[in-house]
């Protein structure tokens, strides 16, 4: 495979009205011009995937060929995984073991798992009074505009367009501005798996732009976005216009809670990865860690032991575990918060730096703030980057309160031996997905979403049919 820069409409590679750079954030070089797609470009996204979806080729499709091609699409993944990979890597600066190691074989398992469901969307037959019979369809809803973030920028562009797909939808994916690249990729692999063309389209471009000019389309019919709470609030506003569905995976502040009771070695392994895993540019992160008070210093001695052990590198090498921060602005973003949170008191335990590999890159060192109060801003806001705030509880209901005191819901952790206070923890906990004595697990069959402000509707698993089907009553008279 080659790098591709323009954009996928109706199996055709066009020019865009614009074009932006990409940049490798681990050596500040310009990888590639790509193409945007104005508001023309997203018109003809739209039209070409209407005309597809309404094409019989596609509408009549006999769903086990669906299922085919779902899995022929994973097998191609697989075959080029290594380059779409170092693709990734490059883009994004995530290390390669994370490209090639983990996000890449989720998102081919993510096309097998829902190549599973393409020949599995039943209805039911409901009884009813009279001679009639009354059952239900789980139809397409016709295009979907996925719009998707930098952090996982295949992987989540593989839980939109997965399920869609499976479903019979045709698809209009944009991906983010600083990592355009694996999408291209993966819209060639579509078209040689065999998709009709005009059933995966790929449209690069900046969300003000491209995002702003999709959501508005009265053409689409569901937009899958994956972002943050602020952006996810514009899109939910902006698509009310046209009534369109939403479905928001958006931003966290996801507790981990450590009771005195854990296993501390396991704990201290899990907060680290929770935290640093992706440099922290995961919606569940792990940022808000809470340790019991009677175990913290010596918790904490442990953590910072760990997190001073992770060390930058080259993203590209593999034995690099924190790679570099997804683009300058974000960096500059990041460093704002570790600012404040020197500036507002809290105790810098690791890291707190701004780092290079060979004199270059957007890196920065692990970090770990101890003695953080509620109401800082560490506290409180999304960083996005290797940062944690760590704060101290008393008992149960002391942790469960301050773990919830969030806008967001996402996810959280715990900690102990306790099964009953695991579960009694959990229930209580206000999360969309609950981690006991592990962090950062995901699954294609696993729901993932939001409570609160962090999102509506479900990725991933039986529920993400219901995010792209709709259901059609159907009654047939007897007599
Ligand atoms: O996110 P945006 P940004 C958080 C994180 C980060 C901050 C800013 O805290 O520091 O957001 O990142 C598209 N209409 N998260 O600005 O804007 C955009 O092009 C339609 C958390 O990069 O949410 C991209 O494709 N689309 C988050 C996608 O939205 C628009 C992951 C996400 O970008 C648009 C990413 C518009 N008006 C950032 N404006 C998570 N929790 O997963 C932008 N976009």
């Amino acid at each position: 495979m080659e790098l591709r820069t323009r954009l996928l409409i109706g199996g055709e590679w066009v020019e865009g009205s614009d074009r932006f750079p990409t940049v490798n954030p681990a050596t500040e070089e310009v990888i590639a011009e790509v193409e945007e797609a104005g508001t023309a470009e997203v018109d003809a996204a739209v039209r070409s995937a209407r005309e597809a979806f309404e094409d019989p080729a596609w509408r009549d499709m006999d769903p086990h060929r669906r299922s085919k091609l779902l899995w022929r699409l994973a097998d191609l993944v697989q075959e080029n995984l290594e380059f779409i990979a170092e693709t990734e890597t490059r883009d994004n600066g995530k290390p390669a073991f994370e490209s090639a190691k983990v996000d890449l074989p989720f998102v081919v398992a993510n096309f097998r798992y829902f190549a599973g469901w393409a020949d599995k969307l039943s209805g039911d037959v409901i009884p009813v009074s009279g001679p009639f019979l009354n059952y239900t369809l789980r139809e397409p809803l016709g295009v979907i505009g996925a719009i998707v973030p930098w952090n996982f920028p295949l992987n989540i562009a593989s839980w939109k367009l997965a399920p869609a797909l499976a479903c019979g939808n045709a698809v209009i994916l944009k991906p983010a501005e600083e990592t355009s690249l694996t999408a291209l990729l993966l819209g060639e692999l579509a078209l040689e798996a065999g998709f009709p063309p005009g059933i995966v389209n790929v449209i690069p471009g900046r969300g003000p732009i491209t995002g702003q000019a999709m959501v508005e389309h009265p053409g689409i019919d569901k937009i899958a976005f994956t972002g943050s709470t602020e952006t996810g609030r514009i899109v939910m506003r902006s698509a009310a216009e046209s009534l369109k569905k939403v479905s928001l995976e958006l931003g966290g502040k996801s507790p981990n809670v450590v009771f005195a009771d854990a296993d501390l070695a396991a704990a201290a392994r899990g907060v680290t990865t929770g935290i640093f895993y992706g440099k922290g540019e995961v919606c569940a992160a792990g940022s808000r860690l809470f340790v019991e008070a009677s175990i913290k210093d010596e918790f904490m001695d442990v953590l910072v032991a760990r997190a001073a052990g992770m060390t930058v590198g080259d993203p590209t090498h593999p034995k690099t575990r924190l790679g570099a921060i997804v683009s300058k602005a974000q960096h500059e973003r990041v460093l704002s918060y570790i600012e404040s949170g020197i500036s507002e008191g809290a105790v810098l335990r690791a890291g707190g730096k701004p780092a290079s590999v060979d004199g270059r890159g957007f890196f920065i060192e692990a970090t770990v703030f101890d003695d953080v109060k509620p109401d800082m801003k560490i506290a409180r806001e999304e960083i996005f980057g290797p940062v944690l705030a760590t704060l101290a509880f008393s008992d149960l209901d002391d942790a469960i309160d301050q773990a919830n005191e969030t806008i967001y819901g996402l996810a959280a952790g715990v900690w102990t031996r306790d099964v009953g206070k695991a579960h009694r923890d959990g229930r209580r906990e206000n999360a969309g997905t609950g981690w006991v004595n592990t962090y950062n697990r995901y699954e294609p069959g696993s729901p993932f979403g939001g409570w609160k402000q962090a999102g509506c509707g479900r990725d991933l698993g039986e529920r993400a049919r219901e995010e792209y089907t709709q259901t059609k009553s159907v009654w047939v008279a007897l007599d």
